[in-house]
């Protein structure tokens, strides 16, 4: 995997790897009929890396489809994701591994489905990174990341890209079971993500908070319920709910990324969050109330911000 690693998705994730992996490596991907693009030839930003040195970043924009990468990571909005590859993904060569960085689930599905005969991985990671200004970008929490295959071609070219990622430095691994990792990362979310935004708090304040003990342990029993019903590693309620305080303890002072979208006014990932555990349960006759009415109440946040209503 000798050619250029293109990123689609310059927000705050996409930056950290481009700040990463080694320059004149990587380069950005405009989103498809966005009309601001590049507008420049390169993003300029300062990344403050986690050992606390601040470096500049200039990363080229790929303007032409000539310049096809070897690879490319995805790292937009569960929602945005199908639409923003519907036009670019007919213009990469057939072979070209595209890597999904979405939160949640459900997206990095439809894109599987989308393109059965491409190589399509997704990664999951626990790498954290915000952007408190445009134009800055901090390594906020070191994490993992695992990356696996979704479709059959994705399975050779799986150590390849685990190796063309790991140039950058950060810890990535092959996972043989992505599904599982996604299910891992899931349940946390479903249990920090909503919570937050509802109650408009940084992750380790949901704890102490009356609707959080309300309604955490009916959350976490349907939760277990649907991971058992879709295969998953069974998990007891009591164990959802000790992974579930473990983050929002160690990630207390984090403003979560669904609160962020909130506070910036971007659509939430709820439907692949709350939403996709809700959509999985029904599926299986099982009751899911209370994801249920965390999604709603999520998206009615979002609505009344459209509307303008306080
Ligand atoms: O992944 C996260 C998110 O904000 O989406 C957590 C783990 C909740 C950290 O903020």
């Amino acid at each position: 995997m000798n050619g250029r690693i293109a990123i689609l998705g310059a927000g705050a994730l996409g930056q950290l790897w481009a700040g990463y992996l080694p320059d004149g490596k990587v380069a950005f991907i405009p989103r498809p009929g966005s009309s601001g693009g590049p507008g420049k030839a390169a993003l300029e930003y300062t990344l403050e890396r986690f050992d606390g040195v601040t470096i500049p970043v200039t990363v080229p924009w790929l303007t032409s489809p000539a310049d096809s990468p070897s690879l490319l990571l995805v790292t937009t909005k569960a929602g945005d994701t199908l639409s923003a590859l519907e036009t670019l993904v007919p213009e990469l060569s057939p072979d070209t591994p595209i890597v999904l960085f979405q939160n949640g689930m459900g997206s990095q599905q439809s894109v599987a489905e989308r393109w059965p005969q491409r190589p399509v991985l997704a990664a999951s990671t626990t790498e954290g990174a915000n952007r408190p200004e445009p134009g800055h970008t901090v390594h906020a929490g070191r994490g993992q990341t695992w990356v696996g295959a979704l479709t059959d071609s994705a399975k050779p070219v799986l150590e390849p890209v685990v190796r063309a990622l790991a140039t950058s430095g950060l810890a990535i691994h092959p996972a043989t079971d992505i599904h599982q990792r996604l299910w891992d990362k899931l349940v946390i979310n479903a249990g920090i993500n909503a919570f937050t935004a509802i109650l408009n708090c940084r992750n380790g304040d949901i704890l102490g908070n009356g609707f959080y003990q309300q309604h955490i342990d009916d959350l976490c029993r349907e939760i277990a319920a649907v991971l058992s019903a879709e295969g998953c590693q069974p998990l007891t309620p009591a164990t959802i709910r000790e992974r579930i305080e473990g983050v929002a303890r160690s990630t207390a002072k984090n403003t979560s990324s669904m609160l962020s979208d909130r506070q910036q006014g971007r659509t939430t990932e709820i439907d692949f969050i709350n939403g996709y555990i809700a959509h999985r349960g029904q599926a299986h006759g099982i009751d899911v109330p209370v994801n249920q009415m965390l999604t709603e109440q999520v998206q009615q946040l979002s609505a009344d911000a459209k509307a303008g209503t306080p």
